[in-house]
């Protein structure tokens, strides 16, 4: 750790913003005041390896930022919901105390649980820290002694975990220093520049050492423009991709025998399935936009490398055949015996490497002991528009959100918006900033910064669990998550000790197990030391059969528990019901790529000024391909007017070749930086992805035209 100068101390914390990268972070404040005055790196970190990205490089600049929300508040009874005007919201509230705002909230949802039933509750939250106990602790402890809705979290990551669990049975990859050793490195649906940044100094090292980057992505990413060759295949195709693949794979005999003999289950229905003519390289060109002659090249060069490594993240899974294309994906390595080597397999998440004990955390026994007796019932929050418009029996009266802005980021906002500003729904806002969600908040309380709370965390995209230290005191009167359940559980009169627990109990708790990943790893050591890699081998899992949790024990290409819940037993392409290759598509040509901005984290950060600048230009923006421009009569600059059957925005052209024919993009921001107040989310749907109940952002038709001016 650097020294700290006179009249200052460094503290280490670890930066809870929902990336794969968890970095571990320095905190330099000023003892006299308490003010925080830097934020570096931790250089100690073997992942972070003393550098932050773009966006928490200027951290300071979010915690310091005068827009902060530091006080409880409620909304003035003649203040309708709705968007507010931007740097005026607080106008629309008045300030309260916390005793007040948990009085309040306490008797809002007694009333309500007496009248309608506990589940008109709806808790809505998502991975605004991804914390362990700013994530899901006392929170969930809370709605699962009220009895409430609970939530089912597949905004993000569901389809893609569906798949993995079906072919390996626990989520566990490729660890990124490893990414070094290899020789053959594919990106897929994987945007490594903007977001997993940790990542490429050690692909770096990996073509210093000769190792080739191949990009799989229809957008022109940094990451790709930054690759060896970048195949632009088109959005929702990629099961289509990774079989046709395997059918040059296993045609030319380039698959490891032996590896297949003893690790994997379901080769021979595997291998009939690719061999079928619609997965032969022509039949795949007419799918995917890939070149017969690519596709060829891709497999043979992918098979033949040695170590061949995998970054597969959740772009692809965002779509609706995205559970096929991921589990397609995640079967190659098992093809080719890829985990044999260091630097060999895949990577998509790492995050089932933590054993942390989330149902000590979490207490879902809790629900039997709320006036239901029972499991409440599961709402799956990408359908957040149709739970609160459609939902009956009961109806949500309440919705309790945090660590989310579901206003923005929610698909089919219009319908999102219509539930968020019904009169009759109660709803509560935890936030550290004015978001679009808390324009319609009931009551608002204030949330702090990654920098004001302690917790404790994993990763996604490591191997490191981490210990983070409060290096300020919360601003304000900005409250953790963890304070705010545990006081509401009291308020409501639960009688259980568990809404007592401090933040060192549940930390304590986290690592209650006796899991050997985590022998020797307490909060203790990791108070001294920062961070501890957990007890896992230096080299890749999956190389022997012990590794696999699966049904069969081994790597499945074939999966009953997929046929068994509806799907395909082995990964089969379908035709997207918004793609160029549906009948839809006679009315929306173009495919829509709804994207995440590189400076941002989903919607987080894009209120702030400096991190605006970065985005200067992109945002508010359509990207568009030169032909589809032109066939439209609309050049760079020109204001375009995008829609589809859910709703329609103005943005304005770019034509830039950062997307190819028939494809257009967009970036993800606060609603209301947009001229007219909504998000670019109005154009997606609620309808799920083939497996793991997921949202689609990435399988939407549109039409665009020049607007009239
Ligand atoms: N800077 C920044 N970093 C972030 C985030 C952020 O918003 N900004 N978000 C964080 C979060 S929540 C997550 S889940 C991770 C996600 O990280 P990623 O999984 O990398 O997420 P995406 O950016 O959605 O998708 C990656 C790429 O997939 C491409 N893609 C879209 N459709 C398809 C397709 O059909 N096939 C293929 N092959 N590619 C496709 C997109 O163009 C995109 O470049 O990143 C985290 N890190
Ligand atoms: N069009 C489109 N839509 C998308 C995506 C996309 O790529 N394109 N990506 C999807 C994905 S992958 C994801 S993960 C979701 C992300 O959706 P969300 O999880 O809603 O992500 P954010 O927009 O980052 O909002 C998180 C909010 O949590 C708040 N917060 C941070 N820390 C705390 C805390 O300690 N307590 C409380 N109470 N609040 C806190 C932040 O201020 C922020 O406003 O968006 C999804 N939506
Ligand atoms: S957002 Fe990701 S890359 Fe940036 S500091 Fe946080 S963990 Fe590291
Ligand atoms: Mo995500």
């Amino acid at each position: 750790m650097p020294h700290a100068q006179a009249n200052t101390k460094v503290v280490h914390a670890v930066c809870s913003h929902d990336c794969p990268d968890s970095c571990g972070v320095l905190v330099t404040v000023d003892t006299l005041t308490g003010r925080a005055t830097k934020v570096q790196g931790d250089p100690s970190h073997p992942v972070t390896r003393g550098f932050l990205c773009g966006k928490v490089a200027k951290y300071l600049d979010r915690v310091y930022s005068p827009d902060r929300l530091l006080y409880p508040m409620r909304r003035r009874s003649d203040v309708p919901k709705g968007p507010l005007e931007k740097g005026n919201e607080a106008a629309a509230f008045e300030r309260i105390s916390w005793d007040e705002a948990l009085d309040l909230i306490a008797g809002r949802l007694k009333a309500i649980t007496e009248t309608h039933g506990p589940e008109s509750v709806l808790p809505y939250s998502y991975a605004g820290t991804i914390g362990q106990l700013g994530y899901g602790s006392m929170d969930r402890r809370f709605f699962h002694r009220l009895g409430a809705s609970q939530l089912d979290r597949t905004i993000c990551a569901s389809a893609g975990g569906a798949a993995m669990m079906s072919v390996y049975g626990v989520k566990l990859g490729v660890e990124p220093q490893n990414f070094a050793h290899a020789r053959y490195i594919i990106a897929w649906g994987a945007n490594i520049h903007g977001n997993n940044i940790h990542l490429w100094p050690f692909i770096e090292q990996a073509r210093r050492d000769g190792a080739k980057l191949i990009v799989i992505d229809p957008y022109k990413t940094r990451t790709a423009a930054l690759a060896d060759w970048h195949i632009a295949i088109h959005p929702g195709t990629d099961t289509a991709l990774a079989l046709g693949m395997m059918h040059v794979i296993v045609r030319d005999g380039l698959e490891n025998t032996e590896y297949i003999a003893r690790c994997t289950h379901g080769f021979d229905d595997l291998k009939r399935h690719v061999r079928q003519p619609e997965y032969a390289p022509a039949q795949v060109e007419k799918v995917t936009g890939v070149a017969a002659a690519d596709i060829e090249r891709l497999a043979r060069e992918y098979a033949r490398a040695v170590p061949s490594a995998i970054r597969l993240n959740y772009g692809i899974q965002r779509s609706e055949n995205g559970g096929a294309g991921a589990r397609a994906v995640l079967m190659l390595p098992l093809l080719t015996g890829a985990w044999m080597h260091r630097g060999g397999g895949v990577q998509l998440s790492t995050s089932g490497s933590f054993p942390f004990n989330s149902t000590r955390l979490q207490m879902p026994e809790l629900m039997l002991a709320s006036p239901l007796k029972r499991e409440a019932r599961v709402v799956n929050m990408s359908q957040l528009g149709q739970a609160l418009t459609e939902l009956n029996d009961p109806p949500v009266k309440a919705m309790f959100v945090y660590n989310s802005n579901p206003a923005a980021v929610a698909p089919n906002q219009n319908a999102v918006l219509r539930g968020m500003a019904r009169e009759d729904l109660f709803t509560v806002v935890h936030e550290q900033f004015f978001t679009d969600t808390a324009d319609y908040a009931d009551v608002l309380l204030p949330a702090p910064t990654f920098l004001e709370v302690k917790d404790t965390q994993g990763a996604y995209g490591h191997l490191f669990a981490q210990l983070s230290s409060p290096a300020i005191a919360p601003l304000g009167e900005a409250r953790s998550n963890v304070w705010l359940f545990g006081q509401l559980g009291q308020r409501m009169g639960f009688p259980e000790t568990c809404f007592r627990d401090t933040e060192d109990d549940l930390i304590a708790q986290a690592y209650e197990t006796t899991h050997p990943w985590f022998a020797g790893i307490t909060p203790e050591r990791l108070e001294k030391e920062g961070h501890v890699r957990l007890n896992l081998p230096e080299g890749e899992p999956f190389s022997y059969p012990e590794w696999f949790r699966t049904p069969s024990g081994k790597g499945e290409f074939s999966s009953t528990a997929i046929a068994e819940a509806g799907s395909d037993a082995l990964p089969t392409f379908h035709v997207p019901n918004e793609s160029r290759l549906s009948p839809q598509a006679a009315i929306y040509p173009l495919e829509f790529l709804p994207r995440k901005a590189d400076n941002y984290m989903n919607s987080t950060f894009a209120n702030l000024e400096s991190h605006q600048k970065l985005e200067s230009g992109r945002i508010g923006v359509l990207e568009m391909h030169r032909t589809d421009a032109a066939l439209r009569g609309i050049a760079t600059g020109d204001p375009v007017e995008i829609f589809n059957d859910r709703g329609r925005m103005q943005l304005i052209a770019h034509v830039n070749g950062t997307v190819p024919e028939g494809v257009v993009a967009a970036r993800l921001s606060w609603n209301k930086t947009h001229a007219e107040g909504q998000g670019i989310n109005l154009l997606t749907s609620e309808r799920l992805t083939d497996i793991g109940g997921g949202a689609t952002f990435y399988s939407t038709l549109v039409e665009v035209r020049k607007s009239c001016v």
